[in-house]
C-alpha cells in the first residue's frame, strides 16, 4: 500500500529526527518522495470511549479527502486512549492505551492511512508540531437572530482554556498555536490545513467537526475496518462457548451519569426486568438473559432477582483479564456478546448501544432483532432508535 512505502521512506528521516520534504538531503540520503505529513486529534476530555469511536470515523474521512485534494500524502495519528471518565478501576494504569489493545489496527489499516502515536514519535522525533488547533463553537451573537447552519470556520479569540499538554505527554509541543470557530462537516477541515501549511497538526475538540454523510458508504466502510483485536474476540467466543450454549437476549443497561444525564430514558430496575420479560414472553425460542451494564453490583443482583427464574448472564472479568485489557477491553468484550445475541436491547441514547447496533448491522442480524431500547418509566410515548442500515 501507499503510505506504507512513503512511511519506509520517511524512517530515513527518523534518524535525523526530521521531517523533510521532496528532494531534500538527510543524513546523506536524498528523499525521492514527498514525504508523508501527519495529523493528530484530540477530543472533549469527558467523552467516552464510543463517541470517541465515531469521531474517528469523521477524522478518518478527513484524511481521506485530504488525500484526495492535496499533493501531500496524509496519515492520522490514533489518539492513544487515555484516563477516560468511565474507566473506573482506580488501582489500573489507564494511561495512553495504544488503539492496538482494543481494535486490530492492521484492518483499520486496510481503509484508512494511520498510524499509532508512538509510531508518530518514531518518525518524528521531538520535533514541535507545526500547529495547535483548538476548535470551538460560534458565538451566537443575539437570541432573536436565525439559525446559521452554513459551515464556516474563522480564526478568533480563544474562548475557553487551550490544552497545553495531550496525554500528558510535555515533549509535545507546537510552534503555533490557534483557536478556530468551526461550524460544519469533517472535510472543511481542510480549508485550515490548506491554508496553514502545516507538515503536523493536532486538532483539539475534533468532536465539533461532525460527519459528512452519516451511514453512507464509506461511512460503513470505515466502521467496519474498525474490527475488534483478536484477543478480546477470543475472550468473548470462551465466555459464550462456555455460558450462553443457547440462544439468548442482550439487554445493555446503561446506568450511572446516564441517570443524571438521560434521566428520562432510563427506566428503574423493577420496570427494566419487566420489560426484559415482556419480550422474553413474545420469543418461546429464548430463555437466557445476558446482562451488559454499568450498574453497580447491587442494582445488578437487584435486577437479576427480579428476573428469576430465568437463567442471567454477566461477564465478570478475571484478575488476569482486567490487567491485561483494562476497563475498555472488558466494556468491548460485552459489545461483542450483545452483537452475537439472538435478540439486542439497548438504552435509548447510548453511544454503548449505538456501536453494538452497528456491530449486529455489519454481522447482517434481522433488523427486528437490533433496534430496540428500553423505555424510561413516566414515558408516554416510547420511540425506538433509529434503523440505521450497513450500506455495501
Ligand atoms: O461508551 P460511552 O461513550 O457510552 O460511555 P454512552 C460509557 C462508558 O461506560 C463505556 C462504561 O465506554 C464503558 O466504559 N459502560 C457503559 C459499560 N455501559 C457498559 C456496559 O454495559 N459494560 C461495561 N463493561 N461498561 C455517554 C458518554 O455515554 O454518556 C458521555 O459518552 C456522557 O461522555 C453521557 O457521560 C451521559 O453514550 O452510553
Amino acid at each position: 500500500v501507499l503510505w506504507t512505502a512513503v512511511q519506509f521512506e520517511c524512517l530515513l528521516c527518523a534518524d535525523d529526527n526530521r521531517l523533510s520534504d521532496e528532494g531534500e538531503t538527510l543524513a546523506g540520503h536524498t528523499v525521492l518522495n514527498t514525504l508523508p505529513r501527519y495529523i493528530l486529534y484530540d477530543v472533549n476530555k469527558p467523552e467516552g470511549f464510543n463517541l470517541r469511536r465515531d469521531v474517528f470515523i469523521r477524522m478518518a474521512s478527513f484524511i481521506h479527502h485530504m488525500n484526495k485534494v492535496s499533493d501531500y500524502h496524509w496519515i492520522l495519528v490514533l489518539p492513544p486512549w487515555h484516563r477516560l471518565y468511565h474507566w473506573r478501576s482506580s488501582n489500573l494504569v489507564q494511561d495512553r492505551v495504544p488503539w492496538s489493545l482494543f481494535f486490530n489496527v492492521d484492518s483499520i489499516k486496510n481503509i484508512v492511512p494511520v498510524v499509532e502515536l508512538h509510531e508518530f514519535f518514531q518518525m518524528n522525533g521531538l520535533r514541535p508540531l507545526d500547529a495547535q488547533v483548538t476548535l470551538q463553537d460560534f458565538n451566537l451573537k443575539s437570541f432573536d437572530q436565525y439559525p446559521d447552519f452554513s459551515d464556516k470556520w474563522e480564526i478568533a479569540n480563544c474562548k475557553g482554556q487551550i490544552q497545553k499538554e495531550f496525554w500528558n505527554l510535555n515533549n509535545l509541543t507546537f510552534t503555533k498555536s490557534l483557536c478556530i470557530s468551526f461550524q460544519g462537516i469533517s472535510t472543511l477541515l481542510a480549508d485550515i490545513v490548506q491554508e496553514l501549511q502545516p507538515r503536523t497538526i493536532i486538532f483539539d475538540h475534533a468532536e465539533l467537526a461532525l460527519h459528512n454523510y452519516y451511514g453512507g458508504q464509506e461511512y460503513w466502510r470505515i466502521r467496519k475496518s474498525m474490527q475488534f483485536s483478536n484477543n478480546l474476540q477470543e475472550i468473548a467466543k470462551e465466555f459464550m462457548k462456555k455460558n450462553l450454549k443457547q440462544d439468548y437476549l442482550c439487554a445493555h443497561l446503561r446506568r450511572r451519569d446516564f441517570l443524571y444525564g438521560h434521566p428520562s430514558d432510563v427506566p428503574s430496575i423493577n420496570n427494566t426486568a419487566k420489560q426484559i420479560i415482556e419480550k422474553l414472553s413474545l420469543m418461546s425460542n429464548i430463555k437466557t438473559i445476558y446482562i451488559a451494564t454499568d450498574a453497580s453490583k447491587k442494582e445488578f443482583e437487584e435486577l437479576n432477582n427480579y428476573l428469576q427464574p430465568h437463567e442471567v448472564f454477566k461477564f465478570e472479568a478475571d484478575e488476569k483479564t482486567l490487567n491485561n485489557f483494562l476497563d475498555g477491553g472488558v466494556a468491548i468484550i460485552d459489545q461483542i456478546i450483545c452483537s452475537q445475541a439472538k435478540y439486542f436491547i439497548g438504552t435509548s441514547k447510548s453511544t454503548f448501544s449505538f456501536r453494538i447496533q452497528e456491530e449486529r448491522e455489519i454481522l447482517g442480524l434481522p433488523v427486528e432483532t437490533t433496534f430496540n431500547s428500553f423505555c424510561g418509566d413516566n414515558i408516554v410515548k416510547c420511540t425506538q432508535p433509529t434503523k440505521w442500515r450497513f450500506v455495501e
